[in-house]
């Protein structure tokens, strides 16, 4: 593989990180982005070391469609309804991206890429105001290490509850750090606003064409924005070379056939629809099509916009009134 790219993921407890990785490899699969789909991507999860033969570029062919252990277990946690990532350790995922289609020169000369994207507990880098976690200090370096080598990082906030959470001031001292930090390796920085569905929870099967609509995403990432206060930071940062862009993500996603956002009104809490009787992924796999959980990892990754990825030129802009 010709380039290799870091990835990081940040983010508040429960923002949604580890959901829009585990989901990642069956949005692209499902081309459920909004990317032109004559790009036709692939994206492969690999085992560790695969990642370590394909950069040392000895990678033999044929173990494409391995099993790969630590993916599938994270897609196992998100079919079971999510679990917190611990604090013992940050995880990394490694995927082989191609792209197969129609691309721009300047970036299909740059592929295939080697991805390592760095997943890890939400306390780590957004811990709540005020609370004391108690995080090995081998753990903090790992991950601050990890920040500062990556060319991109995804900043992972779930579209509900700004205002009245508790991490808002850390995320905003987060931003602030990176932007002040000038020995870095940054790129691109992407916000996915996570859970982008419960918007759109009374609108029934009408929910996916409000959400497959760009210009609504961008009305509510304009409206997100009014309350955080770490847009200063960002904007310092997209100022200073970085290239920052806004996006909405979903991993639960929408129901496939019905279009109503995939929370099962039937059940308690926030289920999702599946088929009863079938257990595991295939009990959901009818059902479930992520939402362009792929958009913040592809353009970390390859520069490149979807429909759906918003610069700071498209969030200033006014909109038109007629
Ligand atoms: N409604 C909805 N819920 C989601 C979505 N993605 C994740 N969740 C739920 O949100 C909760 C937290 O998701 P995680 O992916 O574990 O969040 P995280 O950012 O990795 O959290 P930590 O590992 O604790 O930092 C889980 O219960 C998920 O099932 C989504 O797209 N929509
Ligand atoms: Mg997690």
């Amino acid at each position: 593989m010709k380039e290799k790219l870091s990835i990081c993921l940040i983010g508040p407890k429960k923002g949604g990180k580890s959901s829009l990785l585990a989901s990642l490899a069956d949005c692209v699969a499902q081309n459920a982005y909004g990317y032109p789909l004559g790009l036709r991507p692939t994206l492969q999860p690999l085992r560790r070391a695969e990642a370590v033969e394909a950069e040392a570029a000895t990678m033999r062919q044929d173990i494409f469609g391995a099993p790969c252990p630590d993916y599938d277990r994270l897609r196992q946690d998100f079919v079971e309804g999510g679990v917190a990532t611990d604090t013992l350790d940050t995880y990394e995922y490694y995927f082989r991206l191609g792209l197969n289609g129609a691309a721009p020169p300047a970036v299909a000369e740059r592929g295939p890429w080697l991805l390592e994207i760095v997943d890890a507990a939400g306390e780590l880098a957004v811990p709540p105001e005020g609370a004391r976690v108690a995080i090995l200090n081998d753990v903090k370096d790992k991950f601050a290490g990890q920040l500062l080598s990556a060319q991109a990082i995804v900043l992972v906030v779930p579209t509900v509850q700004l205002e009245d959470s508790g991490w808002i001031g850390t995320l905003a001292r987060v931003v602030d750090r990176l932007a002040r930090n000038r020995d870095k390796k940054l790129r691109r920085l992407v916000v996915a606003f996570s859970q982008y569905e419960r918007l759109f929870v009374d609108l029934g099967p009408s929910a996916f064409t409000y959400a497959c609509d760009p210009a609504v995403a961008l009305h509510v990432v304009r409206k997100l924005l009014r309350a955080a206060p770490w847009i200063d930071a960002l904007r310092a940062l997209d100022v200073a070379g970085v290239s920052v862009r806004f996006t909405v993500t979903s991993a639960y996603g929408f129901t496939r056939r019905f279009q109503n956002p995939n929370i099962d009104p039937h059940q308690p809490g926030e289920k999702r629809f599946r088929r009863q009787g079938v257990e595991g992924a295939r009990g959901f796999g009818e059902y479930w099509r992520p939402f362009l959980t792929a958009e913040p990892i592809l353009y970390a990754a390859l520069d490149l916009d979807s429909a759906f990825t918003f610069s700071y030129r498209q969030i200033d802009a006014r909109p038109e009134i007629h």
